[in-house]
């Protein structure tokens, strides 16, 4: 009886062949982790009493049963869904998911301590957690002005909100002992056409020069701004748009976020990225889905995805990006929802590290755009599922059309008894 040769090695020398080297790309994605978004568990709804919607363009549609309301069942959610995805995670938390504060604090006054048991939750885990002031779903916010708004002490009290969060970052960044990407994105903006474009500009600039002041332990912080080109609500005017935030993250050396829906449909996000790198310190990646609109769909493996994945892949690149989930999906299964997201992911980021990187890149010195073309598009159809499967198979996760009966049995034994 003849056996057959293990998939994988049928795999290493089909692309060895090509002069790809699957053991690297494999080691390299085994260093690279994603961090996962706490809010695609409960529909961006937060644990504090009285919200429940995130407004201001957030918008969650679908009512599929068993989402998380508190945090055991989210931190259950997350660990059920950590098994289920192969390579090093890390926890994207929102400030609106405190968990230790009993006395109520309001949003500028929160420190680390309101975050105790997702610390050590994450320690427990060995994941890194990363930040975000939660602009939104909040009486303050309630007219979809917060940085900008033309109100001092509405202003003040989401500075304070930003400088808060940054602090809670550095210190959960020293705790855990791997720097927090602590995010900035805001709602404001106008549903209809401005009087006056620059006044909340200009604001909006003084508050966060107001927050970036406020010393923080930076070794333990990388702040970013994320951009936007509209929302629903704010259709005509976003305060914080592409342009304004390229140039503050420019001009004070912080990161920005680049997120996947953000930007018109057919802008390349994975274009931006080599244009920005030479001019800010950081990247962060919002990696979403958007139909039509800023929508945050799924993630899947599609052109744009793998695109913007290929450009991290590159050895100068990839020390400088973080890549985060952002996409919240409450019309099917929410763990399902994360998975396929996180997978398609760390797939694309794969087939990124699996291209011909040199030899594309030796075709097109010479001048030889035919060879690059065909060299390119013949890599496609190498077996890299192969690849994928072993990287599942090394990491403890189940392989395509495996991760989905645990999250059947998961849906069953808990989802389902959720009220
Ligand atoms: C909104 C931004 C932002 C949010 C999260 C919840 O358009 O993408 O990143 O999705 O902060
Ligand atoms: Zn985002």
């Amino acid at each position: 009886m003849s056996t057959s040769p293990h998939p994988y090695n049928f795999a290493k020398e089909r692309f060895a062949a090509a002069g790809i080297d699957t053991e690297a790309a494999l080691e390299k994605l085994s260093q690279v982790p994603v961090s996962l978004h706490c809010w695609q568990g409960d529909d961006v709804a937060g644990f504090e009493s009285g919200s429940g919607n995130a407004g201001s363009g957030c918008l969650a549609t679908g009512d599929y049963s068993g989402k998380a309301r508190n945090f055991d069942e989210l931190a259950a959610d997350l660990d059920a869904v950590a098994r289920l995805i192969p390579g090093p995670l890390r926890l994207n938390l929102h400030a609106s998911y405190a968990t230790d504060n009993s006395a109520k604090a309001d949003r500028d006054a929160l420190t680390a301590a309101h975050f105790r048991s997702w610390i050590d939750w994450a320690a427990s885990r060995g994941w890194g957690i990363d930040f975000n002031p939660t602009c939104f779903g909040h009486p303050k916010a309630a007219d979809g002005f917060t940085l900008s708004h033309r109100d001092a002490g509405i202003r003040r009290f989401w500075i304070d909100h930003c400088i808060a969060s940054r602090r809670i970052g550095a210190e959960i960044g020293k705790t855990l002992g791997t720097p927090t990407v602590t995010n900035i994105w805001i709602p404001d903006g106008y549903k209809d056409t401005p009087a006056d474009r620059s006044g909340p500009r200009r604001r909006l600039l003084q508050s966060l020069e107001e927050i970036l002041a406020a010393p923080i332990a930076t070794e333990w912080n990388i702040d970013t701004v994320e951009s936007k080109l509209f929302g629903i609500g704010v259709e005509s005017y976003t305060v914080g748009s592409h342009e304004f935030y390229l140039a503050f993250a420019a001009k004070h050396q912080i990161g920005l976020c680049l997120d996947a829906g953000h930007f018109h449909p057919t802008e390349s996000v994975a274009d931006k990225i080599s244009a920005v790198l030479p001019f800010v310190p950081h990247l962060l990646l919002h990696v979403s889905r958007g139909v039509r609109w800023d929508s945050d769909h799924v993630v899947n493996l599609d052109d744009a995805t793998k695109e913007m994945l290929a450009e991290v892949a590159d050895p100068e690149i990839l020390p400088r990006v973080s890549i985060g989930m952002d996409f919240f999906d409450a019309s099917i299964n929410r763990l399902a929802a994360w998975t396929i997201g996180a997978r398609n992911t760390r797939k694309a980021l794969l087939l990124g590290l699996l291209r011909p990187r040199e030899a594309l890149r030796a075709a097109e010195e010479r001048g030889d755009h035919t060879a690059r073309l065909a060299l390119l598009e013949d890599t496609k159809s190498l077996p890299w599922g192969l690849v994928w499967e072993e990287f599942c198979r090394r990491h403890d996760a189940p392989g395509d059309g495996a991760w989905i009966g645990p999250v059947r049995a998961y849906e069953a034994s808990t989802l389902r008894r959720r009220g």
